[in-house]
């Protein structure tokens, strides 16, 4: 059965959980990084040098990188369909995925790990406006894309909508004041309704 190593709190291990939820894939999670530790052993270092999760074990194929993993997982099960096989539509759903990997969730790290996993006295009031602020620009820039669009890449949902919709996760559940983002909100309550949505948008931010 496919293994995933990573505790259910990371955002990066939700992508890949909530990928599997989709296609129905059986896996077993196990609980490693954060306050559970274990992701700096010499054998978790041998799957990834990083020390970081994901990880994924499929039949002795080991892959980290949560956006490479959702890729393998789409490609290898649900290939045309999460993940769209002409090139163009491909390229789109992969802007996207970067777009969140490299943009939208680092632009809120720090205000989640300031408001969500930082005692109230020993928080960055600095730290957290900043990245409040680069999160409303990501937000808005996804709002905007989204007006008059059902999914965040071409007419289907894919994995674009996966990632970005983790991200979106995590910004909609922020103990903070947010700006309204009509079309951000209509989409996401749109993915919530989707069985394999299910686990992942029914977490808590912790
Ligand atoms: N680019 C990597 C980033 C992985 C990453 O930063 N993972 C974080 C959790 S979201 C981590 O492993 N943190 C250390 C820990 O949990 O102990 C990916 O997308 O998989």
């Amino acid at each position: 059965m496919l293994r995933i190593w990573g505790r259910i709190s990371s955002v990066n291990v939700q992508k890949v959980v909530w990928c599997c939820d989709e296609i129905g894939l059986a896996y077993e999670r196990i609980d490693v990084g954060g306050a559970f530790g274990r992701n700096n052993t010499p054998e978790y270092l041998a799957m990834n040098p990083n020390g970081l999760i994901p990880v994924i074990e499929d039949e002795g194929f080991v892959l980290y990188e949560s956006n490479a993993v959702v890729r393998y997982l789409a490609a290898k099960h649900s290939e045309g369909k999460l993940w769209p096989s002409e090139p163009r539509a491909r390229a789109d759903v992969d802007r996207w995925m970067e777009w969140q990997s490299t943009g939208y969730t680092p632009s809120m790290t720090q205000v989640f790990w300031q408001l969500v996993r930082t005692p109230p006295e020993k928080r960055d009031a600095a730290a957290i406006e900043a990245s409040r602020k680069n999160g409303e620009k990501h937000s808005a820039i996804l709002d905007a894309h989204l007006k008059g669009r059902e999914f965040v890449a071409g007419d289907a949902f894919s994995t674009a909508d996966i990632v970005a919709g983790c991200a979106a996760h995590r910004w909609l559940n922020l103990p903070m004041a947010r700006e309204p983002r009509p079309e951000l909100e209509r989409w996401y309550a749109m993915l919530k309704s989707r069985p394999g949505a299910r686990q992942v948008t029914s977490l808590p931010l912790t």
